[in-house]
């Protein structure tokens, strides 16, 4: 009778592990095992670590996952000393710095804004075209006009130490972003808030040097950023070209969707790049991308090229920086 009963505790213990598994596409063990890790931030590049401090602050208050990421990311748009965000981001290969962004919530709203020049805050004016407009990316000029319209201010953003690096650069005027070093610390940053629900932003300067009018994925919902509430959150940072190639961000919150780990949807990502990359018959050496990601349980994950990139996670443990595993 005792095994009967005991019998009957286990099935109905595995029938809500199967309907959680149908449901949510993950592997029903791991819901079954673990308590969900809320709320959470994770966030590319050692920057992150300032960003994740000020996304906490509304996530540890029972905030909102979207307002945590648009206010973390803010700090590296606001930081001249971060050269690849906002103000003080490197200029393209004519000295203007332009700015791409985009931002996405849990009901699949968003907004974003690329080729901007003389805002300092894009993820604030891309989240305006998400929540005013009936569209979801304004580029150059239009958004340009869309923001001082709603209230932001115009703002030189070039700082005399990027200017000086222009210069220098303009010497030999060789266009190769260098892997880590001019594409480095765009800010992806993705949250879990205490209701479960996640969201994510993205915000560069895009790669140093680039062409006047180059766009890259981090404004593309789908590459430089996705979020599906069901399953996870994705977001992108290195060789936009490369992460567009493969809807990076996309690609992970699919592979997440089936069954795979954040982790491992990771690296079946960059796996791809590799792959397209080698088909083309580019040096990998001189690429980096790196992907982080985030399930609904709270279980994240980052994958890169190539060894140097790392990535910032605020949860109940602590705001800490992680090395994140790699190819090469
Ligand atoms: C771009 N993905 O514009 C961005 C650059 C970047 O860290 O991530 N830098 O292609």
């Amino acid at each position: 009778m005792q095994s009967r009963r005991k019998f009957i505790k286990t099935a109905a213990i595995s029938s809500v592990a199967l309907s959680l598994e149908s449901f949510i596409g993950e592997p029903a063990k791991s819901y079954a095992k673990s308590i969900p890790n809320k709320p959470l931030v994770i966030s590319t590049w050692k920057n992150g670590i300032a960003a994740n401090d000020a996304a906490w602050k509304i996530l540890s208050s029972g905030g909102r996952a979207l307002d945590a990421v648009e206010s973390g990311v803010r700090i590296n748009e606001a930081n001249p000393e971060d050269q690849s965000v906002g103000y003080g981001g490197r200029p393209d290969r004519d000295g203007v710095v332009t700015l791409d962004a985009c931002i996405m919530d849990e009901n699949s709203n968003i907004g974003a804004v690329a080729f901007l020049e003389n805002i300092k805050h894009p993820i604030s004016v891309a989240r305006a075209v998400m929540e005013k407009t009936p569209h979801v990316i304004l580029v150059g000029k239009g958004a340009f006009d869309f923001a001082i319209e709603n209230g932001f201010e115009y703002q030189n953003l070039l700082t005399e130490k990027s200017k000086e690096q222009w210069y220098e650069w303009l010497k030999k005027s060789d266009y190769k972003p260098k892997a880590n070093i001019e594409n480095h610390d765009t800010i992806g940053m993705l949250a879990l808030d205490s209701s479960g629900n996640l969201s994510g932003a993205c915000t560069t300067s895009g790669l140093a040097y680039k062409m006047h009018g180059r766009v890259g994925d981090s404004p593309i919902i789908g590459a430089g950023l996705f979020v599906d509430n069901e399953i996870g959150a994705a977001s992108a940072t290195g060789h936009g070209e490369e992460v567009i190639r493969i809807a990076g961000s996309h690609t992970v919150v699919e592979l997440m969707r089936q069954g795979r780990s954040p982790l491992e949807s990771c690296e079946e990502a960059v796996k791809r790049i590799v792959k397209s990359l080698n088909k083309r018959g580019k040096n990998i050496a001189d690429y980096q991308v790196a992907f982080i990601a985030v399930n609904k349980n709270g279980e994240y994950g980052a994958f890169a090229i190539q060894k140097g990139f790392n990535y910032a996670i605020y949860s109940n443990h602590g705001n800490n920086l992680s090395d994140s595993k790699y190819l090469i």
